[in-house]
């Protein structure tokens, strides 16, 4: 008989591993019941229809909504929910790269699991209402003023159509990829011409309510991601009972910003209709009680509800535009958010994913398509009037 060498044996023994990985992997497989009316093949073609990773991405692998095109769109082509990317970082004063998030957003969702939430009791993606993914908007990446000007028009075509299930709202609600915090003036823009003024609530590290009461009002070359809450307000697109919450950056010293940023901002911030939650807030009153200031302040006023990713704490956020550390956790960040269901949001989106700088595990982006899936959710827990 002779020695087997050492690599017959090396490969018996794969072999065997093999067979045991295979046997373990039938084991533990799910069962499929008999169904007389699915045919092997049906069965095949469905699961692979049901991968995350086939056909063109979009978010969570809903459909591709042609949500820019003019006119009256046919009943099967109407939705309910738009969610819409605005790749721009024409206005950071940090890092660029924004421009990038909402891809990133797509692909960090195609990865992550949606459904039932076992926190709320409910399936932003399984309650009927038509949700479609309009890809991105084209913007111009050199002119500002051209970049939001398409961004204006995109927002306007996608919101002033009528909804697909007017149970839910007459018009479709737009859910926002950045993109930097600049791209939310647009969205500002369209929410106000259907649904005329809102109560902003505003989730951000920063106040972005720069600029205000310095004599630069309505300047549109200091116009960008960290004044861009100040110029809605000077539109008159945003009412006086608007708020902040995880708010920590300090101000900028008046020697080195070029908007002089000083203490006193918290007065014009005032100006523009904010009240303040300072994120060590959740230290003391608890993500509940965080909550409750914020429903008690906007009430059942419509709401436009904007969360800039950099309100994390770089170690759970660091791809993005200008981030401090000190934020909030992901898991402190969805708490508050599952809390605000209830409310009559008209318009929503999450901002500053810039994934040049995101870890090798996609975190920031991850948490990201999360902060989206719990956008859905809050529209979709009452109807919008
Ligand atoms: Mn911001």
């Amino acid at each position: 008989m002779q020695t087997p060498s050492y690599v017959s044996l090396l490969a018996w023994t794969l072999g065997v591993l093999a067979s045991q990985l295979l046997v373990a992997g039938r084991s533990i497989a799910p069962r499929q019941a008999p169904d007389s009316n699915t045919t092997a093949a049906a069965r095949v073609k469905a699961t692979e229809l049901s991968s995350p990773f086939n056909g063109l991405t979009t978010f969570n692998s809903v459909d591709y909504g042609k949500c820019f095109r003019i006119g009256t769109p046919a009943v099967t082509d109407r939705y309910d929910i738009a969610i819409l990317g605005a790749p721009n970082d024409l206005t950071v004063t940090g890092r660029p790269g924004a421009r990038f998030g909402p891809g990133a957003i797509r692909a960090a969702a195609s990865e992550s699991d949606f459904g039932y939430n076992i926190f709320t009791g409910r399936d932003a993606f399984s309650q009927g209402a038509k949700i479609v993914d309009c890809g991105d908007v084209s913007l111009s990446w050199t002119d500002k003023q051209e970049a939001f000007r398409l961004l204006d028009q995109a927002h306007q075509r996608v919101s002033e159509k009528p909804a697909a299930n007017t149970s839910w709202s007459q018009h479709p609600r737009i859910l926002t990829l950045g993109g930097d915090h600049a791209t939310t003036i647009s969205a500002l823009r369209s929410v106000h011409r259907v649904w005329g003024k809102v109560a902003v609530i505003h989730i951000d590290t920063h106040l972005d309510t720069g600029g205000s009461g310095r004599g630069l009002l309505l300047n549109y070359k200091d116009f960008d991601h960290g004044t861009v809450l100040h110029f809605a307000h000077e539109e008159g697109l945003t009412s006086d009972s608007s708020i902040h919450a995880g708010i920590h950056a300090a101000f900028g010293s008046a020697n080195v910003t070029r908007r002089k940023c000083l203490a006193g901002d918290f007065e014009d911030d005032k100006r523009d209709g904010y009240e303040v939650i300072a994120n060590r807030e959740i230290d003391k009153i608890g993500a509940s009680g965080i909550v409750e200031k914020v429903h008690k302040r906007v009430g059942q006023n419509r709401v436009y509800l904007s969360v800039d990713i950099d309100v994390l704490d770089p170690a759970y956020a660091p791809g993005t535009g200008t981030p401090v550390v000190g934020g909030w956790t992901s898991r402190e960040l969805l708490t508050v958010l599952n809390g605000l269901n209830g409310l009559n949001v008209v318009g929503a989106d999450i901002v500053e994913v810039s994934p040049a700088y995101d870890s090798p595990g996609k975190t920031t982006a991850l948490a990201a398509a999360q902060v989206v899936a719990a956008l859905i959710e809050i529209m979709l827990a009452r109807p919008a009037i």
